[in-house]
């Protein structure tokens, strides 16, 4: 690779920042990475001689490769990420919080000589289109060519933004180290990092702002420019700029008339925001169009309606459950030109996972690299499996999904998994109680981070482990935009859950390309001629309102979907005053109040 890792600056704080890293974490070389193709292939077949990547069948998945991390290094560590601000206060109740001096010095620590026997990539990275007034850069330090490789098709990457960034630009370091220096001698292993989870750091420093992260090279934790610089960090500038950085999808819906609405979506990790973003329509005539699938960072345009924008160019998809049926243009996306990280590798050299809706391979190697087959009785894949894919590869991303202004939003849903009580779709009074919504929004917990799965926790906007600041200032951010424009311009907010389950435990919605039929109605209902009823909760479709044609739903399933359970609404109401508790006493009086209405309408409606 000797004519390789040649991109070069003439920034003195970026250069002076790159040299200091490389004392403190005394890497054997240092490789600025250029973004090129060249660099890409050079570094997968790196990695394929190391025996991180194993090279896919050119005839099955061309130009992909699979990986698989260590057991212990599977999903994103909640309790081991960090937001050190000045002080515990502006972290809020909801983060864990370290004084940023003992921080930096315990990291310090950690990150001295920790890449020692290995190489230190220096990526250049852009979130958001170069031209955008959003795009942010950041320079990611780290020693891991997985990272590099999943960064180049998450980001622009590369010697445009080191231009971009010319002699006097700012950008934001990151820092990463798998933590796992070589001795001299010392074998590699296929996948370094500090197995033990007291050992993992994914630390944010809003004020410098910076990111530091050790220990992990799986995801969010080590992808830094995902999580932790668009979300986490960029949500403390949003703050301060005056616009926001959300944990949503983008879609644009399309109407037989060629009627176009932009929507966006906020669920939890692993609840389908890329099935949601890039649906294919069981109603006929209707389009759905990708912008992207996981975050949007949103500003008051010109005209005072909002824009939404996608600051990545990937997908960090959860594979087990992604097939033909649940998410077709998933499958096209990633055809070619895919990471895929702890999936089964079957014989003929391409890769599979449960529920893929094809059957499983006789036999396999599982995604702990054992042998596998089918009646073993354990998972060939993790639950947390990922496919890392060029967003320019789905076949229906929307032509304006790169466009520097983004899009304007028509409508912004809420949701998460519930098995019981929230409706199938529930419309928000006006933008307040859609905050309490929001706000409000609890989930069942999935395996996208380390914990149990299926416990019910709140998760505000679907931004808990995502909320760089104080998540009662956050809120009270979002309460501040009928301030920044003509409230009559703003979308319009709807919750969905497409999660609900009757008491024998059977899905009562078939969701997937169905929710299209939910969408048409969100649309109608912004033209202001969709049918609804008003409900304690909030307008739910009335019963003829949603769009039913050639859907054979189980009778009584639609009435239950769209009814208010008072009972279940009442502990609903219950955990949530508990939750608000926890915020404690300075939430805005805005969401106090709606909680009290919302108790006053479920005491009157009995
Ligand atoms: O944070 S990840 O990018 O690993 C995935 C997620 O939790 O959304
Ligand atoms: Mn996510």
């Amino acid at each position: 690779m000797s004519e390789l890792g040649k991109c070069t600056t003439t920034n003195p704080a970026l250069l002076a920042w790159v040299e200091e890293m490389r004392q403190l974490c005394t890497p054997a070389s240092v490789f600025w990475c250029d973004g090129s193709q060249a660099e890409y292939d050079a570094l997968c077949n790196l990695m394929v001689e190391a025996g991180t990547f194993t090279r896919l069948s050119d005839d099955k998945r061309p130009g992909s490769f699979l990986a698989r991390s260590h057991p212990s290094d599977v999903a994103r560590v909640e309790d081991r990420t960090f937001i050190c601000s000045r002080t515990k206060e502006e972290a809020g109740p909801t983060n864990n919080w370290a004084e940023p001096e003992e921080m930096k010095t315990r990291l310090r620590a950690m990150f001295t000589g920790s890449m020692a026997g290995r190489t230190m990539y220096v990526i250049p990275f852009a979130m958001g289109p170069l031209e955008s007034p959003l795009c942010k850069v950041g320079i990611e330090i780290t020693d891991s060519p997985y990272v590099v490789a999943n960064m180049r098709i998450m980001t622009r990457m590369g010697q445009s933004v080191i231009d971009k960034l010319g002699e006097n630009g700012t950008f934001i370091p990151c820092l990463h180290s798998v933590g796992a220096p070589l001795n001299d001698g010392q074998p590699d292993v296929s996948w370094p990092c500090a197995p033990d989870p007291a050992n993992k750091y994914i630390v944010h420093f809003p004020e410098d702002p910076s990111i530091w992260s050790y220990g992990s090279g799986y995801g969010g934790n080590a992808l830094l420019g995902k999580k932790c610089l668009a979300l986490r960090i960029a949500s403390t500038m949003a703050r301060r700029e005056g616009w926001l950085a959300e944990h949503m999808l983008i879609l644009a819906l399309t109407s037989p008339e060629g009627k176009k609405h932009y929507i966006a979506a906020a669920f939890p990790s692993a609840c389908g925001k890329t099935n949601l973003a890039m649906m294919q329509p069981t109603l006929p005539g209707w389009t759905v169009r990708c912008l992207g699938d996981d975050i949007a960072w949103i500003r008051v345009g010109e005209d005072g309606r909002l824009y939404a924008m996608n600051p990545e160019t990937g997908f960090f998809g959860v594979a087990p459950g992604t097939s033909r049926q649940s998410n077709p243009n998933a499958m096209a996306t990633i055809e070619s030109n895919t990471i895929f990280t702890n999936v089964v590798q079957t014989p003929d050299g391409d890769i599979w996972w449960e529920d893929m809706g094809v059957p499983a391979p006789a036999r396999g190697i599982d995604w702990q690299g054992n042998e596998w087959q089918p009646e073993s009785g354990t998972k060939g894949s993790h639950p947390n499996a990922r496919f890392t894919a060029p967003a320019a590869q789905c076949p229906v991303i929307d032509p304006d999904w790169e466009s520097p202004a983004g899009v304007p939003l028509s409508a912004i849903l809420f949701g998460g998994r519930r098995q019981t009580t929230i409706p199938l779709v529930n419309e928000a009074f006006n933008w307040e109680h859609g905050v309490f919504l929001g706000s409000s929004a609890g989930s069942e917990t999935t395996a996208a981070a380390l914990g149990k799965a299926g416990v019910l926790r709140r998760d505000p906007f679907a931004m808990l482990p995502f909320c760089g600041y104080n998540m009662v200032d956050y809120l009270r951010h979002w309460l501040s935009l009928p301030g920044k424009t003509d409230r009559a311009k703003l979308p319009k907010v709807f919750f969905v859950n497409w999660f609900r389950k009757s008491d024998d435990g059977k899905w009562l919605w078939p969701g997937y390309g169905e929710n299209s039929r939910v969408l048409k109605w969100v649309c109608e209902r912004v033209e202001g001629n969709g049918k609804a009823v008003e409900t304690p909760v909030g307008f739910i479709p009335s019963a003829d309102a949603l769009d039913m044609a050639g859907l054979d739903l189980p009778a009584g399933n639609l009435d239950e979907l769209l009814s208010v359970d008072l009972e279940g609404w009442r502990k609903e109401v219950e955990d949530i005053v508990a939750y608000y508790t926890k915020l404690g006493s300075d939430l805005p009086e805005s969401l106090t109040a709606s909680l009290a209405q919302l108790q006053q309408r479920l005491a009157s409606a009995s």
